[in-house]
């Protein structure tokens, strides 16, 4: 990025001790928030939050150490934001997987200081002729990020085209954990879910345990789920909204060495608890309508 548009960046947008913008040589721009409730870091490629961690406590959201943030790439980690379509697009050929707007570049609308010591920033997406080739439709997509002792994302698209546009789309979130083995998510219990791993339709008896490669699509859930972390004596907290569909996944050993980009036993320390519009949870919006994606993270301890 170059030097002048991160100056005017920073005097248009920052805030000396809170909200910083900074670059690593050939890399993307960052937005570094440090306020008295936590810290982030979020960059602009992708609005692609990278590191969440609540003051005094361990990181919430997880970055894989070996996932670099290059141009074009989403990093290994934090919340990639998939959209206009979650997974492979379903026309196949070389779309791209999950969509285009987690590698695209972002501007920054607007920042706000709340009173309450959190910081607020909003970006929307730039669209380049490439991607309207992918996705002929007007659909202006914005996302406010709220850092403090809590975390909360909104995903908003609207449809100023003349046609219904129809989008998946999710929150993919890392979330940090001590020890996958240990790790369990409540409340998707009796939900029915898309195996990926091993194919079909099934059903969820009691909590998600986790002994191997986990990837489901849970369908027709609007559940807080909780995440338990016996490790780190913590629950975390997911709340969602506009969303009827959850994403459980956890690469395990063999498809973490095939991603290549998690580390060292990565494996161990996420997991993905995504809020998602997907399989048959899509959204048809209408010429003029708009539609909000939203989470809500917290930490509670756990006895
Ligand atoms: O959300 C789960 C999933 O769809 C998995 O199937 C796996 O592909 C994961 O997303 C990561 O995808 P990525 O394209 O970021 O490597």
């Amino acid at each position: 990025m170059h030097r002048i548009h991160l100056d005017s960046l920073n005097s248009r947008f920052g805030r000396p001790g809170q909200l910083a913008f900074k670059t690593e040589p050939g890399s993307v721009a960052v937005a570094e928030i440090d306020n008295e409730l936590g810290s982030a870091r979020i960059a602009l490629q992708g609005a692609q939050l990278l590191t969440w961690t609540p003051r005094g406590e361990k990181p919430v959201v997880w970055l894989s150490p070996h996932g670099k943030l290059v141009p074009g790439k989403s990093a290994r980690g934090g919340v990639p934001v998939c959209w206009p379509w979650f997974g492979p697009h379903p026309a196949g050929g070389d779309f791209p997987s999950h969509g285009f707007a987690r590698t695209a570049p972002w501007e920054v609308l607007d920042t706000e200081f709340h009173p309450d010591g959190s910081t607020e920033l909003t970006f929307s997406l730039l669209r380049s002729d490439t991607d309207s080739a992918l996705w002929p439709h007007s659909t202006p997509l914005t996302l406010r990020v709220r850092i403090g002792s809590c975390l909360s994302m909104e995903l908003r698209t609207r449809n100023i085209g003349a046609a219904p546009a129809t989008i998946g789309q999710a929150l993919h979130t890392y979330f940090e954990i001590s020890d996958i083995r240990q790790a369990r998510v409540l409340g998707l219990e009796d939900c029915e879910y898309l195996d990926k791993v091993g194919g079909g339709r099934k059903h969820q008896d009691g909590p998600v345990n986790f002994s191997g490669e986990t990837d489901r699509i849970y369908l027709d859930t609007t559940a807080e789920c909780i995440i338990e972390d016996p490790g780190y004596a913590r629950r975390i907290h997911v709340t969602k909204r506009g969303s009827r569909s959850t994403v459980v996944w956890n690469p395990w050993i063999e498809k973490a060495a095939k991603l290549g980009d998690l580390g060292e036993d990565g494996y161990l320390r996420m997991l993905c608890v995504e809020s998602t519009n997907a399989a048959d949870d899509l959204v048809t919006l209408p010429p003029g309508q708009e539609h909000v994606l939203a989470v809500e993270y917290r930490l509670s301890t756990l006895p």
